[in-house]
């Protein structure tokens, strides 16, 4: 493995940082560095003098203390599955959150969990799964994300229509700010209106103002009763009122309402073997949704069923599929998850995570569709992900006989003209995934000026050197 060439400036940086948390916790290699240089997307790229392995809080607060020092850019990465490149260093240090990867604590009867921020998402809900509790939030890339990702970008995913964004499920937080201090806010409090709220700052800036190094989390009780079903809808305006029907009915036992294209069902088909639509026919849209209880099934079968039956009768249903045991679920599951990555194996892609309320999700769509095929003529159009908040992955496939440098060249008129059509429908043109690298001019765009002053004014605040992921978030 070669070292790459630095500076004498840069070698003290490392020289000190390996002194701060051991030699082997200091990354200077291309090897070792390629990874974290790379994207989940692979469209940008990033650039670092070296990266580092904090093992613990205090020396997260060691490496920011040399950072600080000497004006040295930190960009902190968790599993570096970000869809913005908010994770991709411009230059300085980066800093792995892996080996912060503890659970400190499961308090069970203040359904409450204290985690350390490089903690694999999926871990976090398998722990609190033994103790019978339910880990609110749940994403396609649970798998590798980690909590303190999810908690810097305000994770949503496929439960925020009953549990709310991370935001909504984060009780503490443990800080490591921009000069070293360490700010311990780790309460497990469901009330606590004591001066500005400072976590909120945190969740959601992006590693902009501060390393978040441990969370409190609230947690819920597992359902005992689940129900997940695919339907298939003729229309988008099926769709949405179906939900709208489930919402009067059954409206808190909606656990996941999720929807897809039959272009997203056939993607993840063409792509991925295990992949298989459970229908014989093909259809327009098809929606996923998961009612949950915690008590006993009785009575949520029931109730689904009659809501069934009636959009049935009604047309907005024309086949559905119940699944009657956990791995039919999961299978169901399974088509939605695939997506993502199933999308990219074909080419690039062209993304857009907005969203607008609810009651305009039909018009959206059918004048999204129409924009984006008027700038890309031979894209295959996928709009697909959390209908039940409004919020819509409306993505576009790179055509089969269209250079890759072609097509990723016409994004920033795509992303212009449909972020424009987005907030004209008073929608917003990031709905989960964040600003990063990627968004910064819409910033300057859609955000009123008094806005961006306010956020540079924090910014200011906590970070007045500006070394915290500098570039990312704000224009
Ligand atoms: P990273 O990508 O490593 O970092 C993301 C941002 O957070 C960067 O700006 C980084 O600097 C900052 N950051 C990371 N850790 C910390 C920390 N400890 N302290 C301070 N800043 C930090 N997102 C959704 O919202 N909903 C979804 O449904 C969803 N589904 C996805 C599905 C797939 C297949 C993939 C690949 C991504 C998906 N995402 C989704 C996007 C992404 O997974 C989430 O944003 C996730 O929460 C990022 O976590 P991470 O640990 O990978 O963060
Ligand atoms: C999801 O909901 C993610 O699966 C990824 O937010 C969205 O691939 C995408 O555009
Ligand atoms: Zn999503």
């Amino acid at each position: 493995m070669t070292e790459q060439q630095c500076s004498e400036a840069d070698q003290a940086l490392i020289d000190a940082l390996r002194d701060a948390v051991g030699r082997q916790a200091v990354l200077t290699s291309a090897d070792e560095l390629q990874p974290h240089l790379e994207e989940w997307r692979r469209i940008e790229r990033g650039y670092c003098v070296c990266a580092v392995r904090p093992g613990s809080t205090q020396e997260v607060a060691a490496v920011m203390r040399i950072c600080h020092e000497r004006q040295v850019p930190v960009t902190t990465q968790g599993g570096n599955t970000g869809m913005v490149a908010g994770a991709l260093p411009q230059g300085g240090v980066v800093l792995l959150t892996n080996r912060l990867a503890t659970i400190r604590a499961i308090d069970r009867d203040n359904a409450t969990m204290t985690v350390e921020a490089g903690c694999i998402l999926a871990t976090a809900q398998a722990a609190a799964r033994e103790q019978g509790l339910l880990f609110p939030v749940s994403l396609a890339s649970e798998g590798s994300c980690h909590v303190g990702g999810a908690v810097a970008t305000n994770a949503g995913g496929n439960n925020t229509v009953r549990f709310g964004n991370t935001r909504e499920n984060v009780l503490g937080l443990e800080v490591v700010l921009a000069d070293g201090r360490t700010w311990d806010g780790l309460r497990g409090l469901r009330k606590n209106n004591t001066g500005y709220d400072l976590k909120h700052l945190f969740i959601g800036s992006e590693g902009t103002l501060g390393v978040i190094t441990a969370v409190v989390f609230r947690l819920v009780p597992e359902p005992a009763a689940r129900e997940t079903v695919m339907a298939a809808c003729p229309t988008v305006a099926s769709v949405t009122t179906l939900y709208q029907r489930l919402q009067k009915a059954v409206g808190d036992q909606i656990l996941a309402y999720e929807m897809l294209p039959d272009a997203a069902i056939a993607v993840a088909e063409h792509h991925v073997d295990s992949v298989r639509s459970p229908f014989d026919q093909r259809h327009p849209w098809y929606v996923l949704l998961e009612l949950s209880h915690p008590e006993g099934l009785g009575d949520l079968r029931q109730g689904l069923e009659g809501i069934l039956a009636s959009a049935m009768e009604d047309g907005l249903v024309t086949d559905a599929v119940v699944a009657e045991s956990d791995s039919q679920a999961a299978a169901l599951w399974h088509i939605r998850e695939t997506v993502p990555e199933a999308q990219s194996m074909g080419g690039a892609v062209i993304k857009h995570d907005v969203s607008v309320p609810i009651s305009a999700i039909p018009e959206f769509l059918e004048r999204g569709t129409e924009l984006l095929l008027e700038h890309i003529p031979e894209g295959t159009v996928v709009p697909f992900g959390h209908v039940g908040d409004g919020n819509i992955h409306f993505n576009v496939l790179q055509p089969d006989d269209m250079e890759r440098a072609a097509f990723l060249e016409l994004a920033p008129a795509v992303h212009l003209a449909m972020h424009e059509l987005t907030v004209s429908l008073n929608g917003s043109f990031s709905a989960e995934h964040g600003i990063g690298l990627e968004k910064t001019a819409d910033m300057s765009r859609f955000r009123p000026a008094v806005e961006l002053d306010m956020m540079r004014a924090v910014k200011e605040a906590l970070d007045p050197r500006n070394i915290m992921n500098p570039g990312k978030l704000l224009p």
